[in-house]
């Protein structure tokens, strides 16, 4: 009965603690924010070391998506005080926009 309950209960319990996990693993200096507020990226070009994971948080009382032009990477729609994180593995610029409001644009540059 246990291991029943356990099977149904794991995969659905793992996923936020493997998160977090893996969050809690990084160190300090390999994280970097970006804010979403007034329909601006802010910082709208950020440089950041290659492992670097990068996590957007929305602070607009609408909803954003952040998608990389190069396709490299591609959030769900992130509504307010929600958040997306991508770790960049390969040295490069990465240029994104907000796919329901394509104006706003932003840049991660990211070095070796
Ligand atoms: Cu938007």
């Amino acid at each position: 009965m246990l291991h029943i309950l356990l099977r149904r209960a794991l995969p659905v319990a793992l996923a936020p603690a493997t998160a977090l996990l893996l969050i809690a693993a990084a160190p300090a200096q390999a994280a970097q924010t970006v804010t979403i507020g007034n329909f601006t990226f802010g910082p709208e070009a950020l440089t950041v070391k290659a492992g670097t994971t990068v996590t957007w948080i929305n602070g607009d009382d609408v909803p954003h998506t952040i998608v990389a032009v190069d396709k490299s990477f591609r959030s769900r729609v992130i509504d307010t005080d929600e958040r997306f994180a991508f770790t960049f593995t390969k040295p490069g610029a990465y240029a994104y926009f907000c796919s329901i409001h394509p104006h706003m644009t932003g840049k991660i540059v990211v070095t070796p």
